[in-house]
């Protein structure tokens, strides 16, 4: 009886534990990611996300809160400020950040937002509910160049290769990023990371062109491995090409179900804005056509106009109308830099009005949407 008792006592003790760490009452075992001892934090992520495709669209900026046009943000410790914000009096929902000199041990990441202040906003904005994914544009291990320096490298860091030693090293140091992640409790905040972007495209050194589908796939797999043996475990993965020409092309470069846990593309308007939408639409049926196969959400992972000219009402007429229906779970918009490279609008910017339009509609979803998601 003692024992019996002792026994019950354990369990007991244990199911309280695991209970402590979330806030859902959700069935984790019956929820698969690709890492196999993925965080519940990870789980629980991968459920809201599905729960946000029942409900409509949330609204994704890069960099949202590090800076916007004509203001930087100044330190660790001040407000939150965002361009979007300023505009509709709502924050994204899915806030972008890229990780781009991680690997170098560098403070400041290639586009001199400080590691420190990602960290510090994403654990603000995680208790909000937000949703943060990951790029990573890093060096070429090969020439120490940019991800722009298209001089081939991937056959060098896969396992036997020569430069595998410092790849390594990179990913250790990612690895400690991500693991640094944590909210006030000390639990995980688990985030989407979607490395190896725009593979089919040939101006990134991972690219088409660069290193062979094979090679891509393997450093795929390579990367995740690499990761989980550093023990991070608060990643969902996400495969994220440019935009296709059909079903072929997307899974030239694809690793496969069991090392993708989202499934993406990026689509600019770089043609016009007829030729957007009508990628809009082709190119996301695809990818919900691959995702419907294997059960698994999907997102327009990158967008954005780069040149609104005289697109006053390009949120109305054109993105939404391209995305409308299309059953992804977020749209992010790359970054405000500066004037001549924004993608999302800011105060006082031409499509500001339309934009306000575009927020009041019921199936696109800002932060305050996604928050009762996240906590039902
Ligand atoms: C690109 C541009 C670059 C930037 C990079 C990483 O698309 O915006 O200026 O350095 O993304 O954010």
């Amino acid at each position: 009886m003692k024992n019996f008792i002792k026994f019950f006592t354990f369990f007991t003790l244990l199911a309280l534990l695991q209970a402590c760490g979330t806030s859902k009452n959700l069935d984790y075992s019956s929820i698969k990611v690709v890492d196999k001892h993925a965080d519940l934090a990870a789980k629980e992520l991968y459920h809201v996300i599905k729960e946000i495709q029942k409900e409509g669209i949330a609204f994704g900026h890069q960099d949202a809160t590090a800076y916007g046009i004509g203001w930087k943000h100044s330190g660790k410790f001040s407000n939150l400020r965002s361009d979007i914000e300023e505009v509709t009096g709502k924050y994204p929902a899915v806030q972008g950040f890229d990780l781009g000199h991680i690997e170098l041990g560098d403070t400041y990441n290639l586009d001199t937002v400080a590691f420190s202040l990602m960290k510090d906003h994403i654990q603000k904005m995680n208790r909000k509910g937000a949703i943060f994914t990951f790029s990573w544009h890093l060096d070429n291990p090969v020439t120490n160049g940019g991800s722009w320096d298209n001089t081939s490298a991937v056959s060098s860091i896969l396992k036997g290769g020569e430069q595998r030693e410092k790849f390594e090293l990179w990913i250790k140091r990612l690895s400690v990023f991500f693991n640094s992640l944590k909210d006030e409790k000390g639990d995980p905040i688990a985030v989407v990371f979607r490395p190896w972007h725009e593979m089919n495209g040939s101006w990134f050194w991972w690219g088409k062109g660069n290193c062979t589908p094979q090679e891509y796939q393997q450093l795929w797999k390579e990367t995740i491995a690499l990761l989980q043996e550093n023990k991070v475990h608060n990643l969902l993965y996400a495969y994220s090409p440019n935009i296709i020409s059909g079903m072929e092309e997307y899974n030239t470069y694809y690793p496969g179900d069991a090392y993708v846990d989202i499934l993406g593309v990026d689509i600019y308007n770089h043609g016009g804005n007829e030729v957007f939408v009508k990628n809009l639409k082709s190119n996301l049926a695809v990818v919900k056509e691959k995702a419907g196969q294997a059960d698994k959400p999907y997102a327009l992972t990158e967008t954005g106009n780069n040149n609104f000219g005289q697109d006053e009402n390009w949120w109305t007429q054109y993105l939404y109308p391209g995305i409308k229906d299309s059953g992804i779970a977020w749209v992010l918009l790359w970054r405000n830099a500066r004037p001549s490279h924004y993608f999302a609008t800011y105060k006082g910017e031409i499509s500001e009005e339309d934009f306000k339009e575009f927020e009041g509609y019921d199936d696109i979803l800002f932060l305050d949407e996604v928050e009762k998601i996240s906590n039902n």
